[in-house]
């Protein structure tokens, strides 16, 4: 996991602030095709990597302070497929959504409010995914 963006977008998880790395020629070429692709602005991306079938994401929400009261969060995925799970908060209700190479996810709108997402193991067989996803954290 790590974490580039504007110099002053912090951003607090595990109930430590982190400071971003700075942005690289790569991923600045890539925030400015997803920006265009959704019509706004991100100042930050968290970088995951999912070696194998074995490195998973909990199901959360992304409703931290920081990323504002609707926010949206661009996720693009790299490499092997892997199945991405929406839960919802009150009813016994999921949604599954394959995300293989160059699937651009944008979740917006009250989506945090409602739902968590997971990214489940698997037993299948599966070749390293990176999962960028862009947010814009709110100044302090
Ligand atoms: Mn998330």
């Amino acid at each position: 996991m790590c974490w580039y963006g504007d110099a002053d977008a912090f951003y607090r998880y595990s109930g430590v602030n982190h400071q971003p790395l700075p942005w690289n020629a790569a991923l600045q070429s890539v925030r400015a095709q997803v920006e265009q692709q959704c019509s706004c602005t991100f100042n930050s991306v968290l970088a995951n990597l999912y070696r194998d079938g074995l490195d998973s994401m909990g199901c959360h929400a992304d409703d931290e302070k920081e990323l504002g009261l609707n926010p949206v969060i661009a996720s693009l995925s790299l490499g092997d497929e892997r199945l991405f799970k929406l839960h919802h908060k009150k009813r016994k209700e999921t949604l599954d959504i394959v995300l293989g190479h160059g699937d651009l996810l944008v979740m917006a709108g009250a989506l945090q409010h409602h739902w968590r997402h997971s990214v489940p193991k698997t037993r299948k067989p599966k070749t390293p995914r990176i999962n960028l996803t862009f947010r814009n954290i709110l100044a302090a």
